[in-house]
C-alpha cells in the first residue's frame, strides 16, 4: 500500500505543477500604470506621448530596453476592462503632430493597453518575451476622497467650515459661509434648497483652485472633476453648521445620507476597482506653475502631495489600510513642462520636487513602496538658445508661444518664435519655499507643441521629450529586463 500512496501523491503534484505551467501560458505578464495629477498637470500629454514613444520604437537611451536594442515591436490591443472608456490616443497624437495643438483637456478616467514584445536580457532566460502594459489616467482629485472614507458628515462638516476660516481664504470663502448661515440643518426636506447650498459650496470650491492657493486640495473630488458623474444627486450635498443629530427628514438628514453614498457608491468603486489594481503609479506634478504663483501655492502642493501619498501609502494599522492596502510598489514624482526651463535648471527643479517629496515622505511616514523623482516633459515644446540683454549672455528657450500669449507687452500670433529668458530656479532648492522666487517673476509662456519632420517615408517624425526615457526605466524597466 505505501508505494501506491507515494504514486498517488506524486501524481497528484505532478498534474498540479502541470496545470500551474499551462495557466502560466495563459495568464499573459502584465503591469499596469497609472498616471496621475491634478487638472492640467500633463496626464493627457504624458500618456499620449509615453505610447507615441513606444509604438514608434524611437530610442531612449536611459530606457535600457530600447538603449540595448531589446525593443522588437510594441501596439495598441484591445483593453481587458470594457467599462472604462478607452484613452483617445489617436485623436491625441494628430492633435499634437498634424495641428500642432495640445489635446483638448478630460475630467474622467481613461485606460489603453499596449502589447510589448522584446528580447529579455543576457541569462538563463534570455530569448523572446511579451509584455502587457495596462495604462490607466485618472483625475487626481479623485485620490483626495481617500481621506473622507473614516469621515462622518458631522466631522467632515466642521472640518471643512474650519479650513474655510484659515485667514488666506476669507475673500474667497465669504459668500459660501455667508450662505451657511441662511441654511438650518433642522429644516424640512427641501430639494431646491439642498441643490442651492451644493451649489454655493462648489462655487466656493472653484474660487479657491481660480485663487492664489491655485491647487485643489478639498475634497469631495469629484466636486472638482465630476466625471460621468457631473449633474448626478450624487454630487448634491454640502456640509452644514451642525449642532446636535439630525433627524431623517430634515435637510442635514439628506445631505447626511448623500455624503454616505457618495463614500459607498462613488469612492469605495473607484478604490477597489481602479487604484487598488495598479502596480506603478506616476503622479505629475505642475511644480513650475506653484513656484510661480508663489507662497501659499506652493503650501498648498505640498498637502496635495501629502495626500496622495497618504493614499499610496496608508499607514500599516488604519481601517483604511486593511480595506484599500495599494499594491503600487514604485511611485514616481514628475515635475512637468521642464522644457519652459533651460537644461541648466532640469537639476535643479528634480531637486525642488525631491525636497517637497521627502518633506512629505517624512510627515506622512510613508513606507514600503520605491519613490522616486524626475524633471520632464512629456512633449519638448522649445529649443535652447542664447540671449543678450543688457550686457549679459542668458540661457534661454524658443519656441513658438500660442496665439494671444503676450511677453513684455507684444502679443504672439502662434505662428512667430521667440526666444524667452524663463528665469532660472534658486541653486538651494530651500530658498525657493523660503520665498526666493518673486511671484510671478518667472515666464513661461504657453508654448504651442513643437513643429515635427517627417521621417524618411514621410511619416510623422518623432515627438522630442526630456527625460521621459528615465521615467520610463524607473516605471518598468525591471518588468522588460
Ligand atoms: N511645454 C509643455 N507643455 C505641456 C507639456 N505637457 C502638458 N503641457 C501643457 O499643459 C496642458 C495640460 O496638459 P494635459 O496633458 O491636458 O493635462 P491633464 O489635465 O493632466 O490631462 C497642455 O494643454 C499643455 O499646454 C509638456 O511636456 N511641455
Ligand atoms: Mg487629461
Amino acid at each position: 500500500m505505501p508505494p501506491l500512496t507515494h504514486f498517488a501523491g506524486r501524481a497528484g503534484s505532478l498534474a498540479k505543477a502541470l496545470a500551474e505551467a499551462s495557466t502560466d501560458l495563459l495568464v499573459q505578464p502584465t503591469v499596469r500604470v497609472g498616471v496621475t495629477g491634478l487638472a492640467r498637470s500633463g496626464k493627457t500629454v504624458f500618456t499620449t506621448a509615453l505610447v507615441s514613444q513606444l509604438t514608434g520604437l524611437h530610442p531612449l537611451p536611459a530606457f535600457r530596453v530600447s538603449q540595448e536594442g531589446r525593443l522588437r515591436r510594441a501596439r495598441l490591443v484591445p483593453q481587458p476592462d470594457d467599462a472604462v472608456p478607452r484613452f483617445p490616443y489617436e485623436d491625441h497624437v494628430a492633435a499634437l503632430t498634424a495641428e500642432r495643438r495640445w489635446p483638448r483637456s478630460t475630467d474622467r478616467i481613461s485606460q489603453l493597453r499596449l502589447a510589448v514584445d522584446y528580447e529579455r536580457g543576457a541569462g538563463w532566460r534570455s530569448g523572446p518575451a511579451s509584455l502587457m502594459i495596462d495604462i490607466v489616467d485618472y483625475p487626481g482629485e479623485w485620490l483626495l476622497d481617500l481621506a473622507l472614507i473614516e469621515q462622518t458628515y458631522e466631522g467632515w462638516s466642521r472640518e471643512t467650515i474650519a479650513a474655510a476660516q484659515r485667514p488666506g481664504r476669507a475673500a474667497i470663502a465669504a459668500p459660501w459661509l455667508e450662505a451657511l448661515r441662511r441654511l438650518d440643518p433642522a429644516q424640512p426636506l427641501d430639494e431646491p434648497a439642498a441643490e442651492r447650498a451644493s451649489d454655493a459650496f462648489k462655487t466656493y470650491l472653484a474660487a479657491l483652485r481660480a485663487g492664489p492657493e491655485a491647487v485643489a486640495t478639498t475634497p469631495p473630488g469629484r466636486f472638482l472633476m465630476p466625471g460621468d458623474l457631473a449633474g448626478s444627486p450624487a454630487l448634491t450635498f454640502a456640509p452644514l453648521v451642525l449642532a446636535g443629530p439630525v433627524s431623517p427628514d430634515s435637510l442635514g438628514g439628506l445631505m447626511e445620507r448623500r455624503f454616505e453614498a457618495y463614500k459607498s457608491r462613488v469612492v469605495v468603486p473607484f478604490f477597489r476597482e481602479h487604484f487598488q489594481r495598479i502596480d506603478r503609479q506616476i503622479v505629475l506634478v505642475d511644480v513650475l506653475a506653484a513656484v510661480d504663483a508663489g507662497a501659499t501655492a506652493l503650501a498648498e502642493l505640498e498637502e496635495a502631495l501629502d495626500r496622495v501619498l497618504m493614499s499610496l501609502r496608508i499607514g500599516r494599522n488604519t481601517v483604511l489600510s486593511r480595506l484599500f492596502a495599494p499594491r503600487a510598489d514604485r511611485i514616481l514624482f514628475a515635475a512637468t513642462k521642464a522644457d519652459h526651463l533651460h537644461h541648466a535648471s532640469h537639476d535643479r527643479l528634480d531637486a525642488l520636487l525631491r525636497l517637497l517629496v521627502s518633506r512629505s515622505l517624512r510627515r506622512t511616514e510613508a513606507a514600503g513602496a520605491r519613490v522616486g523623482t524626475v524633471a520632464l516633459a512629456s512633449v519638448r515644446a522649445t529649443r535652447e538658445t542664447l540671449v543678450h540683454e543688457g550686457g549679459h549672455t542668458l540661457q534661454a528657450v524658443a519656441g513658438t508661444p500660442e496665439a494671444g500669449e503676450a511677453i513684455d507687452g507684444e502679443v504672439f500670433d502662434g505662428e512667430a518664435e521667440a526666444a524667452i529668458f524663463p528665469g532660472a530656479l534658486p541653486e538651494r532648492p530651500e530658498a525657493v519655499l523660503d520665498g526666493a522666487v518673486e511671484p510671478g517673476s518667472l515666464r513661461f509662456p504657453r508654448f504651442r507643441p513643437p513643429r515635427i519632420a517627417p521621417d524618411a517615408l514621410g511619416r510623422p517624425g518623432r515627438l522630442p521629450q526630456i527625460r521621459l526615457d528615465r521615467a520610463l526605466q524607473f516605471l518598468i524597466g525591471d518588468r522588460l529586463a
